[in-house]
């Protein structure tokens, strides 16, 4: 491999500055080494607490060296994109309390969702062009990016690189921007100079995300079942039903949960993004639940393909719609729900079965009667029935 004349510190000093001209917030270098919260990934998946993400425990071994990423990897950059952008209608996220009373037929989605286009593709793009910087230094050397997919544990990289701390509420914190950041890595064989770690904590006595996790997620500080968080509800429980204990809790969340950052005193003062590939469509902050049930499958890929919102498909987006209309108990969603229980998706009619027996009344009862008449399937019969014993 040919190199640069530049050192390996004048090297690592051009490239933080053109990651900063590409629009990161903060780059910083990790080693190339064990990753030190590998044994917490393993306790963690040991207890179940990953759920249904087969994907994490599939690659367990893998998460135990970068180099399962990338053979050859001496260097380990990591990045950071503030994706904060102005709050409007039911969303204040300035660090008090936003999830007061759910607003009427008004679902939340979490304000990393907000945005025209998926954060993967946009920091992807970012990548590959810091990528093109190192081989314009270093023809022939190896780089490989990463957001989110690979078996990379990216806020324990990010500590290594002296990004931030874990905050209890296991988000990565930084002093100056807070907690609203994706993170990315760019890895590769070129030697770069490594920063020193973010060792200390600046949670203090502070349990505020702890206290106001509406789902009491947290196991203790630091360490999330996952099980339990609405992210993972609403997001990654795609293919089945949400169990029926947890969906009350879940408030008019339909996309994904910002109220463990919301509390958080470090995002106060977070400054606002000024990224154009982040800045909220108009109707998602807060979406209008009767409009995502008027949408068929053609009608959500022409709205949502391209955005955050597509990885949960349009059946787990309606589930999710339907359970925050029940958890609002407005007798004026009947016609709404009407329509959920008549849906061409099993999913999104067992949970309109549940909101229709939660708002109860008798105009609920006979839509679920008349529905369960003609119902074919056993998981929808069960939630229509499930408060008739
Ligand atoms: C799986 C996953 C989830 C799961 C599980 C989250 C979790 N807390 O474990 C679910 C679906 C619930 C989720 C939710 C969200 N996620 Co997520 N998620 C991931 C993913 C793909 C893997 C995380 C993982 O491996 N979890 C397993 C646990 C064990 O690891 P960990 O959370 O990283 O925790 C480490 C440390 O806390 C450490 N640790 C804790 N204490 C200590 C102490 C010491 C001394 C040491 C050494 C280590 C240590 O142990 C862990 C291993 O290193 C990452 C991307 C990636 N590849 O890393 C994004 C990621 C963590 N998610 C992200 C985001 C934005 C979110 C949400 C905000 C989205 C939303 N609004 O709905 C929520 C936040 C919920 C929350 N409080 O975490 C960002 C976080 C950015 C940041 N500033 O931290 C990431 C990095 C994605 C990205 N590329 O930007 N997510
Ligand atoms: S994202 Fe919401 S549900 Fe998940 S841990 Fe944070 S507050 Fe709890
Ligand atoms: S709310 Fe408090 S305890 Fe939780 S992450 Fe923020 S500072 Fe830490």
């Amino acid at each position: 491999m040919s190199s640069t004349s530049l050192t390996a510190a004048e090297l690592t000093a051009a490239l933080k500055q053109r990651a900063t001209e590409l629009g990161f917030d903060l780059c910083g270098v990790a080693e190339a080494a064990r990753p030190e919260g590998f044994d917490w990934l393993r306790r963690w998946l040991d207890r179940g607490f990953a759920g249904e993400m087969s994907y994490i425990p599939r690659r367990e071994s893998a998460y135990e060296h970068p180099r399962d990423v990338l053979a050859s990897v001496r260097s380990v950059v990591m990045l950071a994109m503030n994706y904060r952008t102005e709050e409007s209608g039911a969303s204040l996220g300035n660090g008090d309390a936003q999830s007061e009373s759910p607003a009427t037929q008004a679902g939340r989605v979490s304000r990393y969702a907000w945005g025209k286009r998926d954060y993967h593709d946009v920091l992807r793009e970012r990548l590959k062009q810091l990528a093109d910087f190192l081989h314009e230094q270093h023809p022939g050397c190896r780089t490989r990016g990463v957001v989110d997919t690979a078996p990379l544990l990216e806020r324990d990289f990010a500590r290594q690189a002296g990004l931030g701390w874990f905050g209890k509420n296991t988000m990565l914190i930084n002093k100056r921007i807070g907690s609203w950041f994706f993170l990315a890595g760019l890895l590769t064989d070129v030697e770069l100079v490594a920063d020193a770690p973010h060792n200390t904590s600046h949670c203090g006595t502070c349990t505020r995300c702890l206290e106001a996790c509406p789902t009491d997620a947290f196991v203790e500080p630091c360490v999330l079942d996952a099980r339990k968080c609405i992210s993972y509800l609403t997001i990654e429980l795609r293919d089945q039903p949400i169990p029926t204990e947890l969906r009350p809790l879940m408030g008019d969340w339909i996309f994904g949960c910002d109220v463990c950052q919301d509390v958080c005193p470090w995002n106060r003062k977070a400054p606002i993004s000024d990224e154009p590939a982040f800045e909220p469509r108009e109707r998602l902050n807060p979406a209008k639940v009767d409009w995502l049930l008027q949408l068929d499958d053609a009608a959500f890929d022409a709205e949502f393909l391209g955005t955050p919102m597509q990885r949960t498909g349009r059946a787990a987006l309606l589930r999710n719609a339907v359970i925050a209309i029940g958890n609002c108990g407005d007798q004026a969603s009947l016609p709404a729900l009407s329509q959920a229980l008549n849906d061409v998706e099993p999913l999104v009619r067992g949970a309109a079965a549940w909101a229709l027996n939660r708002l109860g009344g008798s105009a609920a009862i006979v839509l679920l009667q008349e529905r369960q008449a003609i119902e074919t399937n056993a998981g929808v019969h069960e939630e229509i029935t499930a408060e008739w014993s």
